[in-house]
């Protein structure tokens, strides 16, 4: 069968939306660092309205760090992909022509460089995921220990972390007398502008210290509050596509109806009219984040760590069971909301009430495994920061207890049915060496006589890894909100700990 590409596009059938525009004529003005599904999902169909509204110079070139496969899925589509928008039994689909071409920058580190030093880039967007920015998530600096972080500073010219990246890339800037680009941080970070522009500038200073002044004074980092949930895509995804197109999309993404993405209206060189394509330009986005991070990551983890324990596979699984829908809502209401602040009690609602509709996307098969992982990255900013707010006004935290108690189990890596857990984590030896000190290693249950003291020493144990938990495990109102519901999880499972919960 024939692939998708600049040629095919014409013969599409006429339902498929695709780039009304000259491909041709696009220059590039973006360099996208972590070219996966979520940016082909969010940002890059905003930049799609605004070529075909005209703006050609905003073309996007794609990274990769490591992976090959978008680049080979990509490539040789000449960058076409189809975005798929799925809510209950429909598929919407539309082809985007944004993506020119994808790089991998292990393999072609220069290109990449090269591309990012250009005069006509202005904006270098990043999704690498939390923990692509080589920081420590519970103070938000550069981690100058982590092995990527060390080789990169042992040779600066040739990295091979994103902040290595993009600081080798200002630098050559700056050695020509070109302004920088924008960095434009599209990951779920507390303060993600801010907490960026802390790590590129220290990297930046180890470099060379007039280098981390450049940066500091010069490099703009916008805040940004990016949000739609985009599932990994499944085989069945591409074949679906595929059967409709008529010509093979190696790998479509596919999303839902919802797209939210608000933007520090702060850039350096310029920047589309991204307002013009649904996003919202603000001044301060920190309640816009803080409510988003909170509430919708914070349950969705929540979700992953319970419904993983309890054997549901999706989201969708989880929330269709009421216990759970329960527990969820409450949560919101009664722990995670209250710490946010900013918006009327009926804004606040209503984005309650429309994120546990997301959630109910029966189409969607969003797997709490993908949600589950990396979870020591995840976790500080979408429940520890929450515990921290809530602790500080004396305020109880049982709900949310429950919530990192099925995270610490989870993170002891067996499931109830005695099969291994998808553990997969930066930390994981860490925690799993944490469960190994607590005679955790290897169980699925625990008799109810026993799972007091198991609990007690998992939750001591675990809570002691300071680069996610701070400080919080001296505080013993945290202690005892996890330790409980932990013993239950040991003693009686994911299920009747939920049930007796609500
Ligand atoms: C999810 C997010 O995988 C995860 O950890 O919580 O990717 C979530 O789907 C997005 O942030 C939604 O905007």
């Amino acid at each position: 069968m024939a692939r998708l590409s600049n040629a095919a596009l014409a013969a599409l059938p006429a339902a498929i939306r695709r780039p009304g525009y000259d491909r041709g004529a696009l220059t590039p003005g973006i360099v996208h660092l972590g070219i996966g599904a979520f940016h082909r999902a969010h940002q890059a169909v905003m930049v799609e309205d605004r070529l075909a509204a005209g703006e050609t110079g905003w073309g996007i070139i794609g990274a990769s760090l490591r992976s090959p496969g978008t680049a080979e899925a990509l490539n040789p589509q000449d960058g076409l992909y189809t975005v798929g928008i799925r809510a209950g039994e429909t598929t919407g689909l539309r082809v985007i022509g944004a993506v020119q071409r994808v790089l991998v920058a292990a393999a072609e580190r220069e290109a990449l460089l090269a591309a990012m030093s250009d005069p006509a880039i202005r904006i270098v967007s990043l999704t690498v995921t939390e923990k692509g920015y080589c920081h420590d998530p519970a103070r938000g600096e550069l981690d100058e220990a982590h092995p990527g972080v060390r080789a990169d500073l042992a040779s600066p010219a040739a990295p091979s972390t994103a902040p290595g990246m993009i600081v080798a890339a200002l630098a050559r800037r700056r050695a020509a007398g070109i302004r920088p680009f924008t960095v434009l941080c599209c990951d779920n970070l507390p303060a993600n502008g801010s907490t960026v522009h802390r790590v590129l500038t220290r990297f930046g200073a180890l470099v060379d210290p007039g280098l981390g002044a450049f940066i500091a004074n010069e490099v703009a980092c916008p805040a940004t509050m990016v949000d739609r949930i985009v599932p990994a895509t499944t085989g069945a995804d591409k074949a679906l596509v595929t059967a409709a197109l008529g010509v093979e999309d190696v790998w479509p993404v596919m999303t839902e109806p919802f797209a939210q993405w608000v933007i520090e209206d702060r850039f350096s060189a310029g920047r589309p009219a991204f307002e013009a394509a649904g996003a919202e330009l603000v001044g301060d986005v920190a309640r816009y984040e803080t409510m988003k991070l909170r509430l919708l990551n914070g349950t969705h983890s929540t979700i992953a760590y319970l419904g993983q324990l309890a054997g549901l596979e999706t989201v969708f699984d989880t929330i269709s069971d009421p216990a759970f829908a329960r527990m969820i809502r409450g949560l919101m209401d009664a722990e995670i909301g209250p710490t946010v602040q900013g918006f009327t009690a009926a804004d606040l609602d209503a984005y309650k009430t429309a994120l546990i509709a997301r959630y109910g996307n029966s189409a969607l098969r969003h797997r709490t495994a993908q949600i589950a992982m990396d979870g020591s990255q995840k976790v500080p900013q979408r429940l520890l920061n929450t515990v921290r707010d809530r602790l500080a006004e004396g305020a109880p935290v049982a709900g949310l207890g429950l919530a990192l108690a099925a995270f610490l189990r989870f993170m002891c890596g067996t499931g109830e049915d005695g099969a291994a857990l998808p553990v997969n984590d930066p930390m994981k030896d860490r925690f799993a060496a944490a469960a190994a000190r607590a005679g955790a290693t290897g169980l699925a249950r625990c008799p109810a006589g026993e799972a007091a003291a198991l609990a007690a020493r998992v939750t001591a144990e675990m809570l002691a890894i300071g680069e996610v938990f701070g400080t919080l495990g001296t505080d013993s109102r945290l202690v005892a909100a996890i330790a409980a519901p932990l013993a239950r999880l040991w003693a009686e499972g994911a299920r009747a700990t939920v049930r007796a919960h609500v």
